[in-house]
């Protein structure tokens, strides 16, 4: 494993040519840091440490640390309820104490007995540490003085998570950035220094749970809930902790049989039951606080209670009976369909499978279970439709699943910023109580009560040393964090924050990678998939073109592609009805031809290469157009790119260089195959006269 690694966002001016005017502004209050009487627990230690050695990096001088306050000016630490320290207590309500929840915080200049100082006060150490991180991420960004500040902060969602999909080999599924930091040869790494590093990554942005192997459970991680492997799962849980991060660990449905425990997994057998209890028993000797298991069941030939004629109702309830004595929880993929379906039948519909499979079983599921749900109803792909399945379910607890790890999106050799696409996913408006039921409320329990909700994702880092592959593709894993915080922020603030704290303040390398990120998400659709239509890539590697790839279409393409015309037709009168899993007027926009949005057009419908779209254009002269200005836009880019060599560290110059040309090969192969493709499927030429095959 690659023991040198990047700093990131946290490496407080590190390489950065330009200081924050902030730092200036608050340097008076910088060089003491009082954090008074509840110094004993670890987060505490933990929260006092960030701030301490964040400062001296970014003021280049040691602050120190004191239990009282000598200084006439200094930073504050404190939580509220904690050991009634005065320089906390005079200065926060009790109504506004109570707003904070554990992991929400106060950060606002306060006065007391001729003394002036900024107070970072956590509704518990946990919230404390968050306010230490933004902090620092305020002294590195815009430029807000010490007067008047006065912010009051609390996430939005419960659980801010995200999912290893590394195994114990060392590899990582979907993984773009080397090996796993967590496993090798087939065990738990002895070093958790970069573990540790990653955690410190998490907490900065708010996550506060993680899934540690791969949803695909193999023999050998099947082990990790036995008391072989639990000393050392303990270990990475100790870690995590000290930044408030719970693990949680991926199951196999079959570990009774698969570790010779019983002869069967069926849920209703009493045999498997107690099985269960006993390793669930085991898991929380070694880890008191263990968050719960994550299952991936009868989903790509994994096992799962349909074997047994049982539902999933059956198989997680019997999962989250065993969690439940000690507050642990269940998170139960809705990734299921049937990847033998024959596509000469127009009528079985992947898109359909997760809401036709889960909507009967509301109801049905313990209150410890939450269905974890992907963004849209195939596969995290470059445009697909919001999950109709949001929503539908009002009785039972809904999480969302993101991908951060670029598997349809470029596999971190091309940018592709997603926080444009998530926030989308999080704005769409299911209807399903009528106007103002948007997914970013469902998912935070606040339109169904679900007693437990949040937001997951698939993380996209490896021990490649600077975590996730492509330098720009830091700005996912930090924007992910940031917007289960809060995903009221935009893109652009994001980007923005990431940018500063990354790359330094220079305006010209702020403004470059700033429009270069916004710019990123339409332009890689461009160039591959056009008007929402997916799957067009190299099967089961999802990199590059392939028009007829589709790896579950052994009898026929995915997009229906011939000479008359193209897309899925999922219309409720002659389709496969997916469209009507929506809710009223969702269902008449995305049914109907007229009203489908141009980007969602393949998707929902099956046109001719000459329909004419909103957009004035045939869909044939667009794909041929898009594919083109993609290509233009990753040139621009680069030319913008190296006007930014004074600028830059001459290694991240030289990285980002290096993968944009990589992007711009890949981007002009797309533009080759696909255009090609389509112009001997319709036989009709570009407008414009290109050459194009
Ligand atoms: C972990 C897609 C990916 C698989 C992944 C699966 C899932 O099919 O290609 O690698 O498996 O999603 O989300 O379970």
């Amino acid at each position: 494993m690659n023991s040198n690694y990047d700093l990131a966002w946290l490496r407080y001016g590190g390489a950065s040519v330009e200081r924050s005017a902030a730092i200036q502004l608050f340097e008076g209050y910088l060089s003491n840091i009082v954090a008074a009487g509840e110094g004993s627990s670890p987060l505490f230690r933990t929260a006092v440490q960030e701030l301490t050695e964040g400062l001296a990096k970014l003021t280049g001088k040691q602050p120190a640390v004191e239990p009282n306050a000598a200084a006439d000016r200094f930073v504050a630490l404190g939580t509220i309820g904690g050991a009634g320290n005065p320089l906390l207590n005079d200065s926060v309500e009790g109504a506004e104490a109570a707003r904070l929840g554990e992991e929400g915080y106060i950060i606002r200049k306060a006065a007391r007995e001729g003394k002036d100082y900024i107070l970072i006060a956590g509704g518990s150490d946990k919230g404390l540490l968050y306010g230490v991180f933004h902090f620092l991420r305020l002294l590195q960004t815009a430029g807000q003085s010490p007067d008047g500040l006065n912010l009051v902060e609390a996430p939005k969602y419960q659980l801010r998570m995200v999912n290893q999909w590394d195994n114990m080999d060392g590899s990582i599924e979907r993984g773009y950035a080397g090996q796993s930091i967590f496993y090798q040869d087939s065990k738990i790494v002895s070093d958790l220094t970069r573990v540790r590093e990653y955690a410190r990554l998490l907490a900065s942005v708010g996550i506060n749970g993680i899934a540690i192997n791969n949803v695909n459970v193999h023999e050998v991680e099947t082990k990790l809930i036995t008391p072989e492997l639990l000393p050392d799962v303990a270990r990475v849980a100790d870690v995590f902790r000290e930044y408030g991060i719970r693990l949680y660990l991926s199951v196999n449905f079959a570990a009774p049989i698969e570790l010779g425990g019983t002869s069967t997994a069926d849920p209703l057998e009493p045999a498997v039951q107690e099985w269960w209890k006993q390793r669930t028993a085991d898991i929380y000797r070694y880890v008191a606080d263990f968050g719960g298991f994550l299952v991936k069941a009868d989903s790509e030939n994994r096992p799962g209670p349909f074997t047994y004629g049982r539902d999933h109702a059956d198989g997680a309830n019997m999962l989250a009976e065993a969690l439940e004595p000690y507050g642990g929880l269940v998170l139960w993929r809705c990734f299921v369909y049937d990847c033998h379906q024959d596509w000469r039948d127009r009528k079985t519909d992947r898109a359909r499978a997760a809401y036709d499979h889960f909507k009967p079983l509301d109801g049905r599921f313990k209150d410890n279970v939450i269905l974890q749900i992907k963004n849209g109803p195939m596969d995290f792909q470059v445009r697909e439709p919001v999950s109709p399945l949001f929503g539908a379910m009002k009785q039972t607890n809904q999480m969302l699943e993101f991908q951060i790890t670029q598997e349809y999106t470029g596999q971190q050799r091309h940018v592709c910023y997603l926080i444009p696409q998530w926030k989308e996913v999080l704005e769409f408006d299911t209807l399903c109580e009528g106007e103002g039921s948007k997914v970013k409320d469902i998912v935070a329990g606040q339109v169904h009560p679900y007693k437990h909700s949040g937001i997951t994702a698939v993380s996209s880092i490896g021990d490649d040393y600077n975590w996730t592959g492509h330098y720009l593709a830091q700005s996912n894993l930090y924007g992910y964090g940031r917007l289960l915080w809060n995903p009221e922020l935009s893109a652009e603030e994001i980007a923005e924050e990431w940018t500063s704290m990354t790359f330094g303040v220079n305006q010209d390398v702020a403004s470059t990678i700033l429009d270069i990120l916004m710019e990123s998400w339409p332009t890689y659709e461009s160039y591959t998939s056009p008007l929402g239509v997916g799957w067009m890539v190299v099967p089961h590697y999802h990199y590059g073109p392939d028009v007829d790839g589709y790896e579950y279409s052994k009898w026929g393409t995915y997009h229906f592609a011939d000479r008359d015309g193209i897309g899925v037709d999922r219309t409720l009168a002659t389709g496969t009805g997916y469209s009507h899993q929506y809710v009223g007027a969702n269902a008449a926009l995305y049914d109907s031809l007229e009203s489908c949005p141009d980007e969602l057009l393949l998707f929902f419908h099956h046109v001719p290469y000459t329909y004419v779209l909103k957009s004035g254009k045939t869909v044939i002269q667009h794909i041929y157009d898009t594919h083109f200005a993609g290509v233009e836009q990753v040139e621009k880019w680069i030319a913008r790119w190296d006007a930014l060599e004074s600028k830059l560290d001459p290694q991240r110059f030289a990285h980002v260089k290096e993968r944009l040309l990589e992007q711009l090969e890949s981007a002009k192969h797309w533009r080759d195959v696909i255009n090609t493709y389509f112009y001997r499927k319709s036989g009709i030429k570009d407008q414009h006269n290109r050459v194009i095959y």
